[in-house]
């Protein structure tokens, strides 16, 4: 039976995202919110509203027993679960299904593979994917891991199998420190993910982090949708990312994604995914896989012209793909810079009420927003309050029209990262796309004395 109804599990602008392309595709939705989001404008879109839970989100948005009563009592027939939360969580999904309702999501066990980050490695290069040089597999024993690292080279970086956000990872510049680095990580490992598993790879210097989208049907078929570029980090956190990468030809493009198409095809993976590379002197190195919906997936939809969330719906509904591979084509430039309620220089949290608000606008020029004047950010959860992407022909007309998308913006009554934006897109190495993942760190460590 055709999806009709959506239950949204999210808050935010993505609840907003899934809810409008439910809605152009004439299904209804149904949000469920904390008592914190109340007056969300998702909530007000949506046919349907039901309160899960207090702020917490493990009261809430994570409470899987609340959002599976909300979508018996409102007769949804599919749930989204957008990105962050409960979207990689192997064990929501096969209870959503259980239930006879539509996981709008990947296949559990493909969820499950890639959260251990150990085995999805493993998959991957059994996939064919360029692997970093590393242990094959977990390693326990400080000798083994010597061995390994000698024969890789100095340095390495320790990483914990069940790892996510840089948490327990550990870099080691030689022999002596490794049993202390390795004995580290496995604590923090423990601490923070209740599983002390380690391995071991090549630490790679300066690379660039580039990650494909992706997309499969279930039954064997799936296609790329190109590369993104998200170097820009600050903490594990992405600041701006742009699509294509400045640094591929549509040679490699092709090629990689050729890679990455065929690996997705071969496992039947189904529904929207990234695989994530580090980059290095024109090398790619698998490192890990998003089996859900990004949070940087409008560039890719700029420069592609596929809607992924009515991909993901149409998807989980049982129906094909709607382009072929050889239906794609990468048209121009596209960037995302995310703005959070946060000061711009020393990204304390700044939520608060909104007095002002305009959204900038003009061609090529999308915001991604639940805000509206007179509306208050919780302070309970993500930082992220808006998402401009802007589009041009040319990465240079691009980066001109997202500086003057975002001197129309106007968020007033809190802090916002839009100066950081501004400032950023006046700096010669942006200009350039001449980036890497150490970029910005290092240039707000120079700001600052
Ligand atoms: C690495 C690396 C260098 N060499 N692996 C960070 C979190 C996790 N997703 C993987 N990460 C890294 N893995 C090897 N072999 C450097 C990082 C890394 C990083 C990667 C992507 C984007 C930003 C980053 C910031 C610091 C470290």
């Amino acid at each position: 039976m055709p999806i009709t109804r959506i239950l949204i599990a999210n808050r935010g602008e993505i609840a907003l995202r899934i809810h409008r392309a439910a809605h152009e595709m004439g299904i209804e939705t149904v949000a469920v919110h904390s008592t914190a989001d109340s007056d969300a404008m998702h909530v007000r879109l949506a046919d349907h509203a039901i309160c899960i839970g207090p702020p917490p989100a493990k009261d809430s948005y994570l409470n899987i027993a609340a959002i599976i009563s909300a979508a018996e009592i409102s007769g949804a027939d599919a749930i989204h679960p957008g990105y962050g939360f409960l979207s990689e969580n192997a064990k929501f999904a096969e209870i959503v299904e259980a239930h006879g309702i539509t996981w709008i999501g990947p296949k559990p066990e493909h969820i499950r593979a890639m959260g251990d980050k150990v085995e999805a490695k493993r998959t991957a290069g059994a996939l064919g994917l360029p692997l970093v040089p590393g242990s094959d597999g977990a390693i326990r024993d400080p000798k083994e891991a010597a061995k390994i690292a000698e024969k890789i080279g100095y340095p390495v970086i320790i990483k914990a199998a069940s790892g996510g956000g840089g948490k327990g990872m550990k870099v080691c510049a030689s022999p002596d420190q490794l049993e202390t680095l390795m004995a580290q990580a496995g604590t923090e490992a423990k601490a923070n993910f209740g599983d002390d598993t380690v391995y071991l790879e090549k630490y790679l210097g300066d690379p660039r982090h580039i990650e494909f989208q992706v997309f499969g049907d279930g039954n064997g078929n799936a296609i790329h949708l190109g590369e993104r570029d998200c170097s820009l980090q600050r903490r594990h956190q992405k600041i701006l990312e742009e699509a294509p990468s400045p640094v591929l030809t549509p040679e490699e493009r092709d090629r990689m994604g050729g890679i990455v198409a065929k690996a997705m095809a071969d496992m039947g993976y189904r529904g929207a995914g990234t695989i994530e590379f580090l980059w290095e002197n024109g090398e790619f190195y698998f490192i890990e896989m998003n089996t859900r919906l990004q949070v940087e997936h409008p560039v890719t939809e700029a420069i592609t012209g596929v809607d992924l969330v009515r991909e993901q719906i149409r998807i989980a509904d049982g129906k094909p793909l709607s382009v072929q591979q050889h239906e794609l084509e990468f048209k121009g430039h596209a960037i995302e810079c995310r703005i959070n309620a946060e000061d711009p220089w020393t990204f304390a949290p700044s939520p608060g009420r909104i007095t002002a608000y305009h959204a900038a606008g003009g061609m090529n020029v999308r915001v991604d927003s639940g805000l509206y004047a007179g509306y208050s950010i919780p302070p309970f959860y993500d930082s992220m309050i808006a998402k401009l992407i802007v589009s041009g022909r040319t990465r240079e007309g691009c980066i001109m029209r997202l500086k003057r998308a975002l001197e129309e913006m106007v968020i007033d009554g809190i802090k916002t990262t839009i100066p950081l934006h501004k400032t950023l897109l006046d700096q010669p190495d942006i200009l350039n796309g001449d980036y890497s993942i150490k970029w910005l760190e290092e240039w707000l460590d120079k700001r600052e004395d």
